[in-house]
C-alpha cells in the first residue's frame, strides 16, 4: 500500500484542555520558533519555582571551548516538590501510582499522592542519615516496583543525582556505570520478578562490588521484594524498609538551581563505553511535563500506562517525572507482555481502566504474531489514546495496533526521541495531526528538525531523505556526557555547528511530516534497546579465546534489528558449538541478556581496509544475506576474506 494515501484523520473533537486543534498547532508552532524565549518562559509556568527564572535560554553550540547548554539558569525549584507536595491539597487522595505485579495472583497496589509523598520523605531522610548529600551520585538497580519511583524522587528531594541502571544488566555493566559516575550508594532489591522467574538483583550488585575500583560505594540499600534471603554485609548493606520505618514523613526538600544535575543515564554511543547523559533539574522537568501533557492530552481522570522500564529514558520521562509533575495516575508494571499469556497487556488495561497506553513496536509485533484472539477476548473500552516509542513502527504493526487493539477508535502518537533529548521531539498531537502509519509526523513546539544530504553534506529543503539534525536547543536537551563535555561536543555538534546530530536518518514528505528510517551510526536498536556495536565487540574480545570480533545488525521480524557477530579465534583454539555457546553466555554475563547474539559466525579473518578499518558495510550485507551486491570491495586489504565469509554463511 502506498503509505502517503494511508491516512487516519483526527477524530472529531479530540483536542482536550492540554492539547490543541490543527489550526492552533500551526500558530503555536510558529510562535514557538519566532519568539522562543517568550514561548519557553510561558511553558516554565507549569512548574512551581522557589524562584521563577528570568533567564530563559543560554546556549553555545558552535565551538568546543565555549560549548554549553543552560535553561532557566537563575531559577530554583525541587523536582520532588513538583511531583508530590504541590498536588497534596487538590489530589492528595488520587492514585499517583498503580502497581501491577509480574504475577497476576499478587494483588496490585494503589499509592496515593499523599502516601507517595510520605514514602519519598522517609526514604529521603534515610538517605540523608547515611550521609548522602546534595550532589552525591546514587545508583538505582531495581525491578519495576513502587520503591523504584520512591528512590528516584527521594534522590531528587535531597539533591542527590540518581543513576538508574536497567535491572537486566549484568554485574560488569553495573560496575562500569557505578565507577563512571562515582556513586557512593546503590539502591537495589533482593530480587526482581520477570515472566515467572526471579532475577537475583542483590547478588548481581554483590558481584559488581567485588570488581576493581568499586571502593567508593559505602552503602547498599536493599528493598525486600520477594523475601528471598540474600547476603547482607554488616555496615555496608541495610534493609531499606527498616531504615524508613524510623524516619519522619516530612523531609525538607533541597532548594536546587535549575541547572543542578537531576540524573545521569547511560546509553550506547557509536564508539567505546556507554555514555552517561546528564540531565538537569529545571529544563528537564518543564520539558517532560509539557510534552507529557500535550502529546498525551492528559486529563485528570486518565490512567496512563507506559510499559517501558525505568532503566530507560522513556521510564524516566513518562512513567516518573512527566506524569507525576502533571498530577496524573501512572501505572507501573513489573512483568512482560507475554506472561502468563499474550493477553496480559489487555487484561491489565481492563483491570485498571487504562485510558492511555504507550508501548514499543517490538511488543506490538510480538503480540500481533499471536493473532487477534488474545486481544479480542478483552474489552479495552477504557482506552482513548495509544502511543509507540523506541524504534520505527512498520505500517502493518501500526494498523494492527490501531484496528485491533484500539478498535479503530484511538489515535496513535508515534513519538520519536532519545535519551539525549530528554523528552519527545517529533510526534503527532492527538487533536491536531492526521496520522500516517509509520510517520513520527510533526515537530513538537520549539523543535526545528533539519535534514542533511549524506553525499553532499548540504541541508535538504522540502521533501527528501538525509541525516536528522535538530537546530538550536530545547529545555529537555542533555547538558553533557557526564565527565566528558568534550566527547558530547565532538560526537554530536562538531560537524555542523549549531545543530545536534541525532544518529538517525529520516525522510520528510511533501506535507512536511517526518519518517524516521533508522540509525546511521554504529548503534543497533534491538527490541527498542540501544546497544553499540563497540560494546558487543569489546565484550567478545574480553574472552581469552577471541582474537577479534565484529558486530552488526540485521533486519529481524520481531526485534526490529537482531545482533549478528563475527568472531575470529586466537591461534590454537578450534571452532565448536560448545565454544559458540560459551561465547554467547560470556556476552550475557558481560553485558546482560539484551546482548545475546542471534547469530555467531566464525570468521577466519575479518574484511578490512588497507588502513585496518573493519568494513561493516560488507559484514552487514553478509548478515542480511544480500551478498549478490557487495558493492566496491577493491579497497579491501584482502578481498578473498569476503568470499570465505560468504561461503560460510551459505553453508550455515
Ligand atoms: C526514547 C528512546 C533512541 C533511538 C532513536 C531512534 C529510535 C525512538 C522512535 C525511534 C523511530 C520512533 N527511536 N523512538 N525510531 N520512531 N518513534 O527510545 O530513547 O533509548 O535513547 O533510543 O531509538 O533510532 O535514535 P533511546
Amino acid at each position: 500500500m502506498n503509505t502517503t494515501h494511508d491516512r487516519y484523520p483526527v477524530p472529531q473533537g479530540f483536542a482536550g484542555p492540554q492539547t490543541v486543534t490543527q489550526e492552533q498547532y500551526e500558530d503555536l508552532y510558529q510562535a514557538s520558533i519566532t519568539d522562543a524565549d517568550a514561548f519557553w518562559a510561558k511553558a516554565a509556568e507549569r512548574v512551581d519555582w522557589y524562584r521563577a527564572p528570568t533567564q530563559i535560554q543560554d546556549t553555545c553550540l558552535t565551538n568546543a571551548d565555549e560549548f554549553h547548554i543552560r535553561w532557566y539558569a537563575d531559577g530554583e525549584l525541587n523536582v520532588s516538590v513538583n511531583c508530590l507536595d504541590r498536588h497534596l491539597e487538590k489530589r492528595g487522595d488520587k492514585a499517583a501510582l498503580i502497581w501491577e505485579s509480574d504475577d497476576p495472583a499478587i494483588p496490585s497496589q494503589r499509592v496515593t499522592y499523599r502516601e507517595l509523598h510520605a514514602k519519598v520523605c522517609k526514604m529521603g531522610n534515610a538517605l540523608r542519615r547515611l550521609g548522602i548529600a546534595r550532589g552525591d551520585r546514587v545508583t538505582i538497580y531495581m525491578p519495576m516496583i513502587v520503591e523504584t519511583i520512591v528512590a528516584m524522587l527521594a534522590c531528587a528531594r535531597i539533591g542527590a543525582v540518581h543513576n538508574v541502571v536497567f535491572g537486566g544488566f549484568a554485574p560488569a555493566s553495573i560496575a562500569d556505570r557505578v565507577r563512571n559516575c562515582g556513586a557512593s550508594a546503590i539502591i537495589t532489591a533482593d530480587e526482581g520478578r520477570r515472566a515467572g522467574r526471579k532475577i537475583a538483583l542483590k547478588a548481581n550488585v554483590d558481584a559488581a562490588l567485588e570488581m576493581p575500583g568499586m571502593e567508593g560505594v559505602r552503602s547498599v540499600l536493599v528493598v525486600p521484594n520477594t523475601g528471598t534471603p540474600v547476603n547482607m554485609v554488616a555496615e555496608r548493606d541495610y534493609w531499606l524498609d527498616r531504615l524508613m520505618e524510623r524516619e519522619s514523613a516530612e523531609c525538607e526538600p533541597e532548594r536546587m538551581n535549575a541547572e543542578d544535575p537531576l540524573f545521569i543515564l547511560y546509553t550506547s554511543g557509536s564508539t567505546g563505553k556507554p555514555k552517561g547523559m546528564l540531565h538537569t533539574t529545571g529544563g528537564y522537568l518543564v520539558y517532560a511535563a509539557y510534552t507529557h501533557a500535550a502529546i498525551f492530552d492528559i486529563r485528570d481522570s486518565d490512567v496512563f500506562w507506559c510499559t517501558a522500564d525505568v532503566g530507560w529514558i522513556t521510564g524516566h520521562s513518562y512513567i516518573a517525572y512527566g506524569p507525576l509533575a502533571n498530577g496524573a495516575t501512572s501505572l507501573i508494571f513489573e512483568g512482560v507482555p507475554s506472561y502468563p499469556d499474550a493477553s496480559r497487556f489487555w487484561q491489565v488495561i481492563d483491570k485498571h481502566d487504562v485510558t492511555i497506553f504507550y508501548t514499543a513496536p517490538t511488543a506490538i509485533r510480538a503480540l500481533m504474531r499471536e493473532g487477534p484472539e488474545p486481544v479480542l477476548r478483552t474489552s479495552r473500552k477504557s482506552l482513548r489514546l495509544l502511543g509507540t516509542v523506541g524504534e520505527p513502527i512498520n505500517p502493518e504493526a501500526w494498523r494492527w495496533y490501531h484496528g485491533v487493539v484500539g478498535a479503530g477508535r484511538c489515535p496513535i502518537v508515534d513519538t520519536w526521541w532519545q535519551t539525549e533529548t530528554g523528552g519527545i521531539l517529533i510526534s503527532p498531537l492527538p487533536g491536531a495531526t492526521e496520522c500516517k502509519p509509520g510517520a513520527a509526523s510533526v515537530p513538537f513546539f520549539g523543535i526545528r528538525p533539519a535534514l542533511v544530504d549524506v553525499a553532499s553534506g548540504t541541508l535538504i529543503e522540502g521533501p527528501g531523505e538525509g541525516n536528522l539534525f535538530i537546530r538550536g536547543s530545547w529545555p529537555g536537551q542533555a547538558r553533557s556526557i557526564y565527565g566528558d563535555d568534550r566527547r558530547y561536543y565532538e560526537s554530536c555538534f562538531k560537524d555542523y555547528p549549531g545543530m545536534y546530530f541525532t544518529g538517525d536518518s529520516c525522510r520528510r514528505d511533501a506535507d512536511g511530516h517526518y519518517w524516521i528510517t533508522g540509525r546511521v551510526d554504529d548503534v543497533l536498536n534491538v527490541s527498542g534497546h540501544r546497544i553499540g556495536t563497540a560494546e558487543l565487540e569489546s565484550a567478545l574480545v574480553s574472552h581469552p579465546k577471541v582474537a577479534e570480533a565484529a558486530a552488526v545488525g540485521f533486519a529481524h521480524d520481531i526485534k526490529g534489528q537482531g545482533i549478528y557477530v563475527y568472531v575470529t579465534l586466537k591461534a590454537g583454539h578450534a571452532e565448536s558449538d560448545s565454544l559458540r555457546q560459551e561465547l554467547v553466555a560470556h556476552m550475557r554475563r558481560e553485558i546482560g541478556p539484551i546482548a545475546t547474539p542471534d547469530h555467531l559466525q566464525w570468521a577466519p579473518s575479518l574484511p578490512k581496509t588497507r588502513s585496518g578499518k573493519i568494513m561493516r558495510r560488507i559484514l552487514r550485507k553478509i548478515a542480511e544475506n544480500t551478498v549478490d551486491d557487495l558493492g566496491d570491495i577493491t579497497t579491501l586489504a584482502d578481498p578473498s576474506v569476503v568470499q570465505a565469509l560468504v561461503r560460510e554463511r551459505r553453508m550455515a
